[in-house]
């Protein structure tokens, strides 16, 4: 009887052996997202004062984009006429321009005001100007500071001051994936986290399996909440998700979050084997989210 259950598991370990080494999970996670994001600013305000047509503030962007502009501004006049800016490269060589009529602007205080251009390319390192201008009747005032608060930059008024402003670009998608490979083996499961994309990647990673055999004994419900993982493209982490001790066919679920901080739920079931410490399972692959 004993010989038979010896010989009967040594069969199985040889079958669980075989399994093994072509069975895993991997999770793939793309992550893209689209949105602006302040590039340069100058955004102390020493004084809001009126403002001659043609005024100007240098900026040297570091993104690729120009989206949309900022600027801390007033009309002090309910008569005033259409307030333009300008983008200039060089100064005189306008590149794209948006006016707002005097309701769009704040009457009779200074506050930041959105100017939504048409999306333009810029090169990095390269000095570009926000001209404002006006035909005469109006009364603008333009928020600044003293001191060279944006030594990048000049203004159209002094070397020491810089008019308030706020550029934005398309935040850059990004390219990080993870791919979380989740193997069976002696004791458990090695779970191995890898950035496969092109990013830098940093998050929380909790991870929960569920092993459900017919029989027992140890490792039922593994979880892991290990620190936060940062990973370059092409680097990996592995966690050991153990001990597991049992016997029978098992439904294996492996589930959990990572958070970027944007959460990232997966969760996968799949059907294995468990023969007394080693665990034999296969999952099919899971996109996040
Ligand atoms: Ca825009
Ligand atoms: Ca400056």
């Amino acid at each position: 009887m004993n010989r038979k259950m010896v010989g009967i598991l040594v069969i199985m370990l040889l079958i669980v052996a075989n399994i093994l080494s072509a069975t895993g999970t991997e999770l793939k996670n793309k992550v893209s997202s689209i949105m602006d994001e302040v590039d340069q600013s100058q955004e102390i305000v020493d004084d809001c004062v009126f403002f001659e047509s043609d005024s100007w503030q240098e900026f040297v962007p570091t993104k690729t984009t120009l989206t949309k502009v900022d600027l801390y501004v007033g009309n002090y006049f309910s008569g005033s006429y259409p307030l333009t800016m300008t983008i200039e490269a060089p100064l005189g060589n306008p590149l794209v321009h948006k006016t707002l009529d005097a309701s769009e602007i704040p009457l009779d205080y200074c506050d930041w005001t959105v100017f939504d251009i048409d999306d333009i390319t810029l090169t990095p390192g390269h000095s570009y100007f926000i001209v404002l201008t006006y035909d005469p009747g109006c009364e603008y005032f333009w928020g600044g500071a003293y001191e060279d608060q944006y030594p990048e930059g000049d203004s159209s008024v002094a070397s020491d001051w810089d008019w308030c402003f706020r550029t934005y670009a398309e935040e850059t998608s990004e390219e990080w994936e993870i791919e979380l490979k989740v193997v069976g083996g002696l004791l458990g499961y090695k779970v191995t986290v890898t950035n496969v994309g092109t990013d830098p990647v940093s998050g929380i990673l909790t991870i929960e399996i569920n092993t459900d055999a017919s029989i027992m004994f140890l490792g039922e419900e593994l979880a892991e909440t290990p620190d936060v993982i940062e990973l370059n493209p092409g680097e990996f982490e592995e966690i050991s998700m153990r001990p597991v001790l049992g016997f029978g066919p098992a439904t294996i679920s492996i589930y959990g979050t990572f958070e970027t901080p944007d959460v990232y739920p997966f969760e996968t079931i799949t059907n294995g084997f468990v023969v007394l410490f080693f665990v034999a399972c296969g999952a099919i692959p899971i996109n996040i989210p």
